[in-house]
């Protein structure tokens, strides 16, 4: 532990990465204010949101709930919200440039039909977005695909499938993302894919069991 004039100082960094020092009278003192402030500082780090979901309507939530879904099995906070790039430009502009600053770390931005939202969101924050097309009624959300992955070059969107499954796969993606920096989370994905293996070898069992009756 360091020590400082004859003090001894306690030393952690809060939930937005920033480092901070206190200086005690004793090293029991310093070690226990360092514990209890590191203890606190995970805390409010896993409650505070990483992921942004965001969607262009109310009537996305269905599918979208599906990113939700997969970021909770890995014990990810996210938000939720609705913006529209074309209802409410202003707004989703705010929204976008504010992202980062807010501790958010990866966008996941649903939308149906005209789907600019996740290209627009790209434009105007250096975050990682993901596209999630919503399938509309009219196109089966091949609209929507097309809007959301056909990006110019310099502003990506990595784009998933349409629907549930891509929502799914969006918030399994956005997890890998921040995986890179987070053991923990690079730990239950690594689980996660030995359950989708048994879940194969599983099936395999069973049609076997069957082709031999
Ligand atoms: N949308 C909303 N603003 C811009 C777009 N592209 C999309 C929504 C939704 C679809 O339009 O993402 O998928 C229909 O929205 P609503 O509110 O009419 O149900």
């Amino acid at each position: 532990m360091l020590k400082r004039c004859g003090k001894f100082m306690a030393d952690w960094r809060d939930a937005n990465g920033r480092r901070h020092r206190a200086a005690f009278p004793t090293e029991a003192e310093a070690l226990a204010h360092q514990a209890r402030m590191r203890a606190m500082e995970a805390t409010a780090l896993m409650s505070k949101p990483l992921v942004s979901i965001v969607m262009g309507s109310d009537s996305d939530l269905e599918v979208m709930r599906e990113a939700g879904k997969a970021l909770d099995e890995f014990g990810i906070a996210y938000e939720m919200d609705v913006t529209s790039a074309h209802r409410s430009p202003d707004r989703t502009a705010d929204y976008a440039r504010k992202a980062a600053g807010r501790g958010i770390r990866v966008i996941i931005a649903g939308a149906g039909g005209a789907a600019h939202l996740a290209g627009v969101i790209a434009a105007h924050t250096t975050l990682p977005v993901i596209g999630v097309p919503i399938p509309s009624t009219s196109l089966q959300g091949m609209d929507s695909l097309l809007a959301t992955v056909q990006m110019p070059a310099g502003i990506p969107v990595a784009t998933v499938a349409i629907g549930k499954s891509g929502a799914t796969n969006a918030g399994i993606l956005a997890a890998q993302i921040l995986a890179l920096a987070d053991a923990a989370i690079a730990k239950k994905l690594a689980a996660h894919k030995e359950k989708l293996a048994r879940g194969v070898e599983e099936k395999s069992r069973k049609i076997n069991a069957t082709m031999e009756e």
